[in-house]
Parts: C-alpha cells; structure tokens; sequence
C-alpha cells in the first residue's frame, strides 16, 4: 500500500492501537522541548515521576516566555530550570538564546523524527518533516521518562500548493488563507501535509510559519516533505548528516484535500480577535496603525527579517507608530548584525528587543487604548496583547514593515524591493545551550521560594452535586482560562497565586465563586480549550474544586490535560441541551464508580428537573486515571 509522508513517520513510531481515525494510539517520542512558562510544572512532575536520567534522543529546555523579570519570580524559575536540566540529562538553552521553536528547527528538529513539546507550536519542527506536537506539561514528563504519547489517529489532509508565489506575498498569506477557509476548529483531529509543485519554492523558514500556524487551525500538526530545501537548510546549519529525503508515495492517499494556487493569493490579515477572521490587505488599506510587532515564533527566521529590513532600508517609521523587531533566535541577531539588517531597523526608528517570544504573549509593549497593532505573531485573542480595547492584526512580515512606514495598512506587492536571494544563514553558535552535567548525582536543584510544589487532586467520589459555575460560548481559549500576561505569568510555579487570576476577563471573581460553591462544573460550546498548550488551564481550575467540564466540543491538548488533572471531560449527546443550562443551576453526578467510556454518563439538573446525555470523551483506560484524581495520583497508586 501507498503511504502519505504521514503515515510513514507516524506509523513506524506507534507502539500500540488501531490506526483507525479517531482510535487511541500509542507514539514513541523521539524528542521534547519545554519552555519556562510551561517547564517548571514539566519538571516537577519529571521529578515526582522519580525519573533520574530522560529516556529520549533528546530533551531540551529553553528560557524564552517569562523574560522580564519584574521581581525574583522569573529567575527563580530559570535557575530551577537550569539546575533540574543538568541533573536530569537535559539540555537548557539559556534565557536570551531564542524563542524554543525558531531554535530547535535551527539546531535539533531531524527529519523522520518525532516530537512533543509543552507548547503548542511545537508543529513548528513539521517544516524539517518531524510529526512534531504540542502537549501538556505532564505528557511531555511522561515522554522523557520513556512512556508513549497518546493520540487520536489523524485523518490526513492533503493540502496541495500550486502555483508559485507573487511578490510581496508570503507563506504567512498561505496560512492565513487555510484559516479563513477551515476555520479556528477545522484541524481538530488532522494533521495537514503539504504536497505539490509550490512547496519547492518555499524555504524552510517559509514552511515554519505555515506548520506553526496550523496550531490555530486546532490540528493535531502540520508536516512538510524533507527535500533539496531541507538540505540546503540543514547543510547552512552545519548538520547536513541530519538530511534523509522524506516524501510521500506515489498515489499516496488522504483522507481529504485542499488546493491552494499560490499564484492567486494576496497579502492578508487576520482580524481582531481571531486567527481565522481574516481579510485582504485591500480591504483595511489606508486604515490608521499605532503598533507594529515584528517577531515571535511564526516570523522571526532569518527570512522575515531580511524581508523586513528590504521593505525599511532608508526608510523611517511613521510618526504614528511604534515598531518594535525581535528576532527569533541569538543566531539571527548575530547574522543581522554582521549584514548592516539591524543597523537598517536602527536607522528606520525600530526598538530592537532579545530574541523571546516578548510581546506575543503580552510580555510588555502592550498597545494603547484601542489602539491597533499590527502583528507578525499566530494569536490575536482578546487581551493578549495586554490591553484589551486593542485591535491586533496578525500580518506577514512585509505587510508589517510596509505598514509601518505608511503608518497605515499598506501593500507590500506595491513596493518595490528585494525579496528573494538574501545572504543566507550560517552562522552558527550553540554557546548558550548547556551540556547536562557529567556528575548528575553532583548537581544539587535551586528551589526558589516561587517554586510551589504542586497541587494534587482527590480521588473522584461516587456521586456527587455541583453547582455550574461559569456558562461559556464557543471557541474559549486557554488564554480565557489561564491568562497569560507580565502580571500572571511570573505566578506560573505557584498554582494558588494563579487560581485567583482564572477566567479573570469572563467573569470577575471566579475563584471566589468557585470556592464559596465548594468546587463547580464549567458549561461551554464548541472547541473549548483552543489555543495554548497551558497544563496550567486545567491544573488551576482543578486547584479550585472542578470536576467536570461539559462542551459541545474539545480542542485535542486541553482535553488531555483535563484527563491528566482528573477533570472529567463530557460532551452534549443532544447539543440543544447546552441551552436549557444556566449558571447556578445544580447538577447531580452519580455511579461515577462504575464509569464506562462507552455509555453516556446520565446527569440530572436538580434545579430544572431535567436529565442530560452526556458522552465521555476519554477512554477504557483513561478511567482508572481519573478515579484516582489525575495522571500523578495513578502513577503513584501503580508504584506503591
Ligand atoms: C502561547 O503562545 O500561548 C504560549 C504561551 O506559547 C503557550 C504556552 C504557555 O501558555 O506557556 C502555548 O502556545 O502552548
Ligand atoms: Fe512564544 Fe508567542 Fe510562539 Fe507562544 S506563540 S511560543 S508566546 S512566540
């Protein structure tokens, strides 16, 4: 039989299940990263797990979210993260060196390989044709201690590119234009692969923003074949041996298509406040700009830089807007400085910041009031920019630069400037990326006093009466349940800190509510828990006494951290019932000792004297886990 590159990655690295959509199957984990806002939980469970040495190829940890250090919370974090490397046999790229996926697609990601990362654009490394995941913080310890990562089986969708890019537009425009067509919920469940004659024209840079961007589709990843491209990447990065040619057969077959022809795309934006509410640059052409943001994981290679700098050579930004570059990685920054790029940001009035994910995750440069910022990033939920009247447009690097000399939305395809054939990138440095130590057993773990240790659940009762708490619509995002920010952040260690800050711009005083209620049930529509990978978004509402949460549907990383934190996760059977609930109304649980995957789990609305249908999203073996209140609690019953 044919195989599609899929399938063949994905195939030769499942241990166990049926590959059937939709069917648990067991993947064997190549590779982990974890950054520092998701890490310090990562390693705090590695170290409950009493793993002593990682059981992967290779694990790296990375400092790039929590940069700021307004107060000794963030440092701490970093010394507890670059201790707890050394000892357990895990390299720690050092705060400043890059955002993880730009870095790890630079120095680590290996076509054919696979891996999991505790953040959810770790697709990002699908552009070296690694099957690369996000996962929750405890998934991704469980794979460093040797065990599989679970997943559905993908459905496989073919996106085939045809045509060949116009100037001034990039691959961010093709990203876009799958988001506007799939929308925020259409990759629940796929994994995108991208075939046809346009992929050869795109670099590996190019390719990063396209799989790093699938996130927001909600896919499982999105994946690039291993090609001439991939060599000349690998070869400028001085790791040609890791080169194999991956593609798909022949006659491969997927399980749905979609055809892009380049050559008809246009620059585009997505609009406030989702990744799919996008428009053409046409549309918004001429509308005022105050804030221009070059940079994050999505845009920051050494591609969009160059682009951007074409785009602003001689130029000076409007006295309307404040633009502000990061570049993704120290190895960027480096070569910018030796081509006269960065002297050209300078000059043009542009506020040079490290190489970290910064404002993207509203870590300072918050807008103004209302203001409307254009964006190089991959999310623009509300508020997560720091200021919540703001307006962020997310945007290539061109339609960027562009903008930010008009000081209006502009159309790169207008300009005439250089946009292809740039020096390319050499350089390379991996001084700030330390080695694990020699003398593990030596290495002693630094605990500041913002490392909390961690919150465990209860096992689940047989029955039990909660009140729903919080009713929520479609398409909440972990940035509504956990938010992120300069002010919630540093807390990420210390899960009581961050309870209290918990679906803070849907309703006021949730953990107050929670407690007064002894604990609750959340009520939401579809895709809930889209976007990040935060542990923390089911880890701090289980601190406050959920138990359950019921939706139309789930985005795939929150289910399973619903799962690994004991929360149990339920679906509607009949979806009209979402609208006969209201918060505060009461509802009874019960033979949660006889739980079955397979049934529907009938729960009973006191207040309404109605009795719902509601069908578990998690399987037969998902079940002793969350009777035992978690991931850890089960571990530790298999131990004892
Ligand atoms: C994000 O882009 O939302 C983050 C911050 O990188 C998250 C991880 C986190 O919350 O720390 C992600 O994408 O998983
Ligand atoms: Fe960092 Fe933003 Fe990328 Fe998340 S999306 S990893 S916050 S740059």
């Amino acid at each position: 039989m044919p195989k599609n590159l899929t399938q063949k990655i994905l195939d030769a690295h499942i241990q166990s299940g049926d590959k059937i959509p939709g069917s648990p199957v067991d993947v064997k984990i190549d590779q982990t990263l974890t950054q520092d806002a998701t890490g310090t939980m990562a390693y705090i469970q590695l170290e409950a797990m009493g793993v002593d040495q990682v059981k992967t190829e290779l694990s790296v940890s990375y400092v790039d979210h929590n940069t700021l250090q307004s107060g000794f919370m963030n440092a701490d974090d970093h010394a507890y993260l670059q201790s707890v490397a050394a000892k357990h046999g895990v390299l720690f790229s050092r705060p400043g060196n890059g955002i993880c996926h730009q870095v790890h697609l630079e120095r680590f990601a290996k076509p054919g390989k696979t891996l999991i990362g505790s953040d959810s654009h770790t697709p990002t490394a699908g552009a070296l044709a690694s099957i690369a995941m996000g996962a929750g913080g405890l998934d991704v310890a469980k794979a460093m201690a040797g065990l599989p990562y679970t997943i559905p089986y993908p459905k496989v969708v073919e996106v085939r590119l045809e045509g060949k890019l116009p100037h001034g537009v990039s691959s961010k425009d093709i990203i876009l234009e799958l988001l506007k067509r799939r929308s925020v919920k259409g990759g629940v469940g796929k994994i995108f692969e991208y075939t046809g004659e346009g992929v050869k024209d795109l670099s590996v840079y190019q390719r990063a923003t396209i799989t790093n961007m699938g996130a927001e589709l909600g896919a499982t990843t999105s994946i690039f074949p291993s090609d001439e491209r991939t060599l000349e990447f690998l070869t400028k990065q001085n790791r040609a041996e890791d080169w194999l040619e991956l593609k798909a057969d022949p006659d491969a077959q997927y399980d749905d298509l979609e055809i892009i022809n380049l050559s008809e795309l246009k620059p585009a934006a997505a609009c406030p406040n989702s990744p799919d509410a996008v428009k053409d640059i046409a549309e918004l052409k001429g509308q005022k700009v105050d804030q221009v943001a070059i940079g994050s994981c999505t845009n920051s290679g050494f591609e969009d830089m160059m682009k951007a700098a074409a785009i602003l050579k001689g130029k000076t930004v409007a006295p309307n807007v404040s633009l502000v570059v990061s570049p993704g990685s120290r190895q960027v920054m480096i070569k910018l400085m030796e081509n006269g790029a960065l002297q050209t940001f300078v000059k043009a009035g542009a506020r040079v910041l490290e190489c970290t994910c910064g404002p993207c995750i509203g870590m300072g440069q918050s807008p103004k009031s209302d203001g409307i910022s254009l964006r190089t990033f991959n999310r623009n939920f509300y508020g997560r920019s720091g200021t919540n009247s703001a307006g962020v447009y997310l945007v290539s690097p061109e339609v960027a630069a562009a903008s930010a000399v008009a000081g209006v939305f502009a159309d790169p395809t207008e300009l005439d400037y250089q946009d292809s054939d740039f020096e390319h990138m050499t350089y390379v440095d991996d001084s700030m990326i330390l080695k694990p130590s020699d003398n593990p057993e030596e290495v002693e773990i630094i605990r500041g006093p913002n490392i909390k240790p961690l919150p465990l659940n209860d096992a689940l009762p047989e029955s039990f009466n909660k009140k729903v708490v919080i009713k929520l619509e479609d398409n909440i995002t972990t940035d509504h349940i956990a938010p992120a920010g300069a002010e919630v952040l540093p807390y990420r260690s210390n899960i009581e800190k961050l309870s209290t800050f918990v679906f803070r711009n849907n309703k006021e005083g949730f953990d107050k509510i929670c407690k007064e209620n002894n604990g609750g049930i959340i009520v939401a529509g579809e895709n809930y828990g889209q976007g990040s990978s935060r542990e923390h978004a089911a880890l701090a509402p289980m601190y406050l006494g959920i138990k359950a949460v019921i939706a139309k549907s789930f985005a795939r990383i929150h289910l399973a951290n619903l799962i690994n934190f004991g929360i149990l996760p339920l679906v509607f059977e009949n979806p009209a019932d979402y609208d006969t609930i209201d918060e505060m109304d009461e509802l009874v649980f019960e033979n949660l000792d006889a739980l079955n995957a397979d049934q529907p789990l009938i729960v009973h609305n006191q207040t309404k004297n109605l009795d719902y249908a509601l069908v578990p999203q998690f399987v037969q073996k998902d079940i002793p886990v969350l009777q035992a209140g978690g991931t850890l609690n089960y571990i530790r019953s298999m131990q004892a």
